[in-house]
């Protein structure tokens, strides 16, 4: 690994770890994510045709928590310094549905996964910025039609968000970096392979070694709190 001021082109990837420290659970914790339910059996769309007010309760409440009680650590303020001082390309990719990247201040980026704070409709394919609940009953501000509202969040067996420019700088880049993710989910657990393809450096700062470890140059564990402003400073 070379000084981080000296590569010209850095793709970031986090994961639900970068926002542990900041009281949101991450999917893998030992207690699971949400009274026991598995992530893939309340974040798929077949579970919300099965039952759209058990996966709506899902979402208000994680949505409502995040409102209410989250604030970005550490790890997110310097990850925003460094995009404003950062002279070459760089680009920031979240699996996460949290806004706290955006509210510590980071400009390039893009949610894979979605937002929790922003709600579909999908009979006229609008999005909205959405704070309260949403219900099976929830009219569209646009259409005014009522039960056609979903989280604007992308479920097991859905394709993400901007995934062609994602891989288009994943090709490009000449370092790629992987914080607080696991490496369960696809296709974002294959992004460090897709880096090293054109012979990027990968680093990866993790709790513990994530599924992918294997394919990082170099793989630190620790906090990201820690790790985070320590790798990301000019
Ligand atoms: C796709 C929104 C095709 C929901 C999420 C069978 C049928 C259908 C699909 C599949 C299948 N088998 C496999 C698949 C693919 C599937 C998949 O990967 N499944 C897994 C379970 C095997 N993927 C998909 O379906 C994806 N779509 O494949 O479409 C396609 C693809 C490309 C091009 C064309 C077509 C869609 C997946 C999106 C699912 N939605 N989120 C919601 O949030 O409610 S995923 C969900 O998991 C979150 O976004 C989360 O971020 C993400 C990944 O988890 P992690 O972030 O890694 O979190 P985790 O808890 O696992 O790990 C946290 C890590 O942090 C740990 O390692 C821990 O040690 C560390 N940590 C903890 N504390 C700290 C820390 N690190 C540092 N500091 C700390 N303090």
């Amino acid at each position: 690994m070379r000084e981080l001021q000296t590569y010209s082109n850095i793709v970031v990837l986090t994961g639900a770890g970068i926002s542990a420290e900041s009281g949101l659970k991450t999917f893998r914790d030992n207690d699971g994510l949400w009274e026991g339910h598995r992530v893939e059996d309340v974040a798929t769309p077949e579970a919300f045709l099965r039952s759209p007010a058990t996966v709506h309760r899902f979402y208000n409440m994680r949505r409502q928590q995040l409102i209410k009680e989250a604030e970005p650590n550490a790890a997110h303020a310097a990850l925003a310094k460094f995009e404003e001082q950062f002279q070459g390309q760089y680009l920031l990719v979240t699996q996460n549905v949290d806004d706290l990247h955006e509210r510590a201040g980071s400009k390039k980026l893009i949610h894979m996964h979605g937002e929790l704070r922003k709600a579909w409709c999908t009979c006229c394919d609008e999005t909205f910025t959405w704070e309260k609940e949403l219900t099976t009953e929830t009219g569209c501000p646009s259409c005014d039609q009522s039960g056609y509202m979903r989280p604007n969040i992308v479920w097991f067996g859905e394709i993400p968000y901007q995934i062609d420019e994602i891989q288009t700088r994943l090709l490009e880049c000449d370092l790629f970096v992987s914080i607080g993710t696991s490496g369960n989910v696809y296709p974002a657990a294959g992004f460090v392979q897709f880096a090293r393809s054109t012979g990027a450096d990968t680093l990866e700062l993790n709790l513990e070694p994530s599924l992918g470890n294997q394919h990082f140059l170099v793989s630190v564990q620790g906090k990201a709190t820690d790790l985070v402003p320590q790798y990301f400073k000019l």
